[in-house]
């Protein structure tokens, strides 16, 4: 049998669809494929196309989440991987994209090799996990996991629209049906994800597992203080709400560099009106604050609440202070992380890092209904969110093969019961 290196027609070929797959963008000359966009429809129509090439029974839903199914000749409850195909802005073409491509290709590399399953096997790639249109993370993964709630299809976009009126409106109806799992319908949920950290390459290892991942709280605040002209406006007499918002931005950092592992950040703000000789009236920043421990996540969005409630008193600003979406921090399941272990030394690994995780992950949205694991794979200089994110073909058939072993040892001892 054929050495699967990088150099292997299946590994060649996933590769080739990650840089693919990486070129199809809303935009010109920068990847970024937000929810129901042209570009994310143009993704989900590729990896449907992909997923119909190597033989799996392939459908999606309205939100253009998709699904490839392998069919085990015994049936019983799918294993399932998957990740996000959605983007931040300016991306990197393999955080998300990695963990669809990659499941893939392990499964086509049992086929190439003559391995049947007996037990279903699904790879799923999701519409919505970045939340960059609505600031709401995981819509996808939580349509298909029935959980995309009303609190969540009320949220609104920066013109206003809710997910709901954008999922009836832009979502891709042709042909869609509903991908659901509910809790004791999955064996499991595996993602193939980039570490986004410089763990791996600090230790020379390829492949690193996930013990837990991250809570987040995001929020949108909303500062009114009044317009007024530049130049006739005295300054003791403005309620500027750009200037209160800088304020916050740096009251935000400071509380969290100083409760470390503690991480907030102010991504996005808008000003209104917006010209250059009018006093700002109107700001509005998100917050993203993250911790590994829920308890004091909660206590910092609320130490930072409270900052910015001061703040925006002493300048006579109006403070409308929203919190968009909570995600409690999920700890991975030993046994099936016991099993990618296992899977990585099966191919000659040893001492797999086991790390946590601060970005968020579908993995958190599918823990509600099933086991999860994670497979961290080494990124260069740990750098993410950004268009130099980068990881080698080595790593990535390092990666599939792992994932290819997992799958193959799963369904050998469901096989025999
Ligand atoms: O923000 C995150 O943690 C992930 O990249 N969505
Ligand atoms: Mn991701
Ligand atoms: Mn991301």
């Amino acid at each position: 049998m054929e050495p699967v290196g990088k150099d292997h027609p299946v590994i060649r070929k996933a590769w080739d669809r990650l840089q693919e797959l990486g070129g199809i963008s809303d935009e010109s000359g920068r990847l970024t494929r937000v929810f129901l966009s042209q570009g994310s429809r143009r993704a989900a129509e590729k990896l449907s196309a992909w997923m119909r090439e190597d033989g799996l029974d392939v459908c999606h839903d309205a939100l253009g989440n998709v699904r490839g199914r392998r069919h085990g000749a015994e049936g019983g409850l799918p294993l399932v991987l998957g990740s996000h195909y959605d983007t931040v802005i300016d991306a990197g073409r393999y955080d998300g994209a990695l963990g669809i491509i990659a499941a893939m290709a392990a499964l086509d590399l049992m086929a190439t090799q003559g391995k049947a399953i007996t037990r279903p096997v699904d790879v799923l790639g999701f519409a919505d996990e970045e939340g960059v249109r609505f600031h709401a993370t995981y819509l996808g993964s939580r349509a298909c996991t029935g959980t995309l709630g009303p609190a969540l299809m009320e949220v609104r976009d920066a013109n206003g629209m809710t997910v709901a009126d954008a999922i009836r409106s832009e979502g891709w109806h042709e042909g869609a049906q509903d991908i659901v799992y509910r809790k004791g319908e999955v064996a499991a949920y595996l993602e193939i994800h980039i570490e986004q950290g410089r763990v791996l390459e600090e230790t020379g290892q390829p492949l690193g597992v996930v013990f837990s991942i991250c809570g987040q709280t995001r929020g949108r605040v909303t500062l009114r203080g009044r317009t007024e002209h530049a130049g006739t406006t005295p300054m003791p007499l403005r309620r500027d709400a750009l200037a209160a918002a800088a304020e916050c931005v740096l009251a935000v950092e400071a509380h969290a560099a100083g409760n470390a592992p503690l991480v907030a950040t102010v991504g996005k703000l808008d000003v209104r009106p917006g010209a250059g000789n009018a006093v700002p009236g109107e700001a509005c920043f998100t917050l993203d604050i993250r911790h590994p421990d829920d308890e004091s996540r909660q206590k910092a969005v609320a130490a930072i609440k409270e900052a910015c409630a001061s703040i925006s008193g002493r300048r006579q600003v109006a403070m409308d202070f929203m919190i968009v979406q909570e995600s409690a921090a999920v700890a991975c399941d030993p046994e099936w992380t016991e099993r990618l272990i296992d899977s990585a030394n099966s191919i000659g690994l040893g001492d797999v890092p086991v790390l946590s995780s601060g970005a968020g992950h579908d993995a958190v949205v599918f823990s509600e209904v099933a086991p999860v694991a994670m497979l961290f794979v080494r990124c260069l200089g740990g750098l993410s969110h950004h268009p130099d994110e980068s990881i080698t073909r080595e790593d990535l058939a390092v990666a599939v093969r792992a994932a290819a072993a997992c799958i193959e040892k799963w369904n050998r001892q469901a096989h025999e019961g």
